[in-house]
């Protein structure tokens, strides 16, 4: 128990030293101690990388810490990813879900994170990438007969493209083939109700917990 808080404080530790070498070690070492990758992840890496965004937001760090940090979280995301992949399900695909990160935004970590557990939950995941325009979701779901639009946003400027999802899927008359999930830092309960979101999750767990539902 104390190995698993011990190696938790050293990832914290190597992303807000921006220390991608550390970050990488830790990763192993968890990985080696048998800790789920979703919690080093979660509890560890990006506890840490909120505290950065706070300190940023402060103006006590600057944008080169911000990318610094993004490196050395990506060290250890890099190698926990494929060990979470590896522990995917090999069953036949439970549906389809179309994610990217929203139009105006290019941040990707959570939403890779994200796509990665439904992955391994047994879904078929269609990543978009990042910064994607909203025809893009509407035309992917539609070609790919998705169950299933997932948008992140992390900018309280990028949300509301989360709404012109909604519009443009109704536009289509395509509205109800799809559930629509939405999530990201600022992203609440409360958004997803208001524009209509059938689902908002908080983290990647959360996500699988709630799309699973949808499907049993
Ligand atoms: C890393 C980072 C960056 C990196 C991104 C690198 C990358 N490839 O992703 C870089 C340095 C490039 C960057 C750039 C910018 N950033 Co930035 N960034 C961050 C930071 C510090 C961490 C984000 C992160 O990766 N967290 C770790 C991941 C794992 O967590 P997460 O993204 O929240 O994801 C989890 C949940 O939210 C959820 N989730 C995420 N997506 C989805 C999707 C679905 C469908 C679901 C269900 C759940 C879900 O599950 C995930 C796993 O638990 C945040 C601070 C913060 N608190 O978020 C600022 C932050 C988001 N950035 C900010 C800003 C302002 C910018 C810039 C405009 C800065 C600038 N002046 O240029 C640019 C944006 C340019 C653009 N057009 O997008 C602000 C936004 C402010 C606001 N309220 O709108 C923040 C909040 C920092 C701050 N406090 O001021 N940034």
């Amino acid at each position: 128990m104390l190995k698993r808080q011990e190696i938790i404080a050293k990832a914290k530790q190597s992303i807000m030293e921006f220390d991608d070498i550390a970050a990488k070690k830790v990763a192993k070492e968890a990985l080696e101690a048998g800790i789920d990758p979703a919690e080093i992840i979660e509890e560890g890496f990006t506890a840490a990388m909120e505290l950065v965004g706070e300190r940023f937001a402060e103006g006590i760090l600057f944008l080169p810490h911000v990318i610094a940090a993004v490196y050395a979280m990506q060290a250890a995301i890099d190698i926990l990813l494929p060990e979470m992949e590896k522990m995917g399900s090999e069953t036949k695909s439970r549906g389809t879900v179309v994610i990217g990160t929203i139009e105006g935004d290019i941040h990707s970590i959570g939403k890779d994170i994200v796509a990665t557990a439904l992955r391994i939950a047994g879904y078929n995941v269609v990543d978009l990438g990042s910064d994607v325009p909203i025809e893009s979701y509407v035309e992917k779901a539609r070609e790919v007969k998705a169950d299933v639009v997932a948008s992140s946003a992390l900018m309280t400027i990028t949300m509301i493209n989360q709404m012109r999802i909604e519009e443009q899927l109704n536009e289509a008359g395509f509205r109800h083939n799809v559930k629509t999930m939405v999530g990201g830092a600022p992203v609440t309960q409360e958004w997803a109700d208001r524009i209509g979101a059938d689902i908002y999750a908080e983290n990647s767990g959360d996500a699988v917990n709630k799309i699973n539902a949808l499907f049993a």
